[in-house]
């Protein structure tokens, strides 16, 4: 080892704890990384307060056990990857990537999914206002076509998946997209601020076979504030 790699490396142990260094086969010191650990967010509110629009056993199962499953086999897909780097061996790096985009995609698009929605205050159907209902003026026309174009993206999407509205970054302009499973269709270059969960675990105990009769209530739970601050910022991108 030349001594430009071995600072490299002391240096590395003492800023980096996390990283360590193993030897392979043929005596080269091959660097490993301690992946990020992924954990479950908490939610703003409690499950029974998106009552009666969702109820608290829909929320307390999708949130306690289909979200954390997402969270460890994201952290199983980034530490079998890790593994082999270190191990050299690349033969599953195909299975394990597509546990990173699926598990990865279930993480991060649940975690806006309970930031798109907050306890309802009763009477008041939530809409945006300021600049972002502005934009949904200006690319969609109204709030009430959009919410209708949102709505029947929901309502179709193929199996479990996402309905997303986006700002893609190099117009500013509002898109709203479908997602099949977690990952599939994914636009790129678009930053996601709201999401809608349409798989059958996100609302079978109270709505049954009846999708759109569960995305027609859950306009009433959708937290715009958090949209707007999601979208300013977007903006900056
Ligand atoms: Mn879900």
């Amino acid at each position: 080892m030349d001594s430009t790699r071995r600072d490299f490396l002391s240096m590395g142990a003492i800023a980096l704890p996390a990283t360590f260094a193993v030897a392979n086969a043929q005596g080269m010191n091959i660097v490993e990384t301690t992946p990020t650990i992924h954990t479950l967010p908490s939610l703003d509110y409690s499950y029974s307060d998106l009552e009666p629009f969702i109820d608290a056993k829909t929320m307390e199962i999708h949130h306690s056990k289909h979200h954390q499953a997402y969270v460890n086999g994201l952290n199983k897909a980034e530490e079998m990857l890790n593994k082999a780097r270190g191990d050299e061996d690349y033969s599953l790096v195909q299975h394990w990537t597509r546990q990173l985009a699926f598990h990865g995609g279930g993480h991060a698009l649940h975690s806006l999914f309970w930031k798109s929605m907050k306890k309802p205050v009763s009477g008041v159907k939530p809409k945006p206002n300021g600049i972002l209902l502005t934009a949904i003026e200006k690319d969609f026309a109204s709030f009430e076509i959009f919410q209708k174009h949102f709505s029947a993206t929901a309502n179709s999407v193929e199996g479990g998946g996402w309905a997303l509205l986006s700002l893609r970054t190099s117009d500013k302009r509002l898109l709203i997209t479908q997602i099949e499973n977690q990952q599939k269709q994914s636009y790129w270059n678009c930053i996601p601020l709201l999401a809608v969960d349409v798989w059958e675990h996100a609302y079978y105990l109270k709505y049954q076979n009846k999708r759109s009769d569960y995305v027609e209530a859950w306009w009433n739970v959708v937290n715009w504030d958090a949209t707007q601050q999601f979208y300013n910022q977007a903006l900056k991108f």
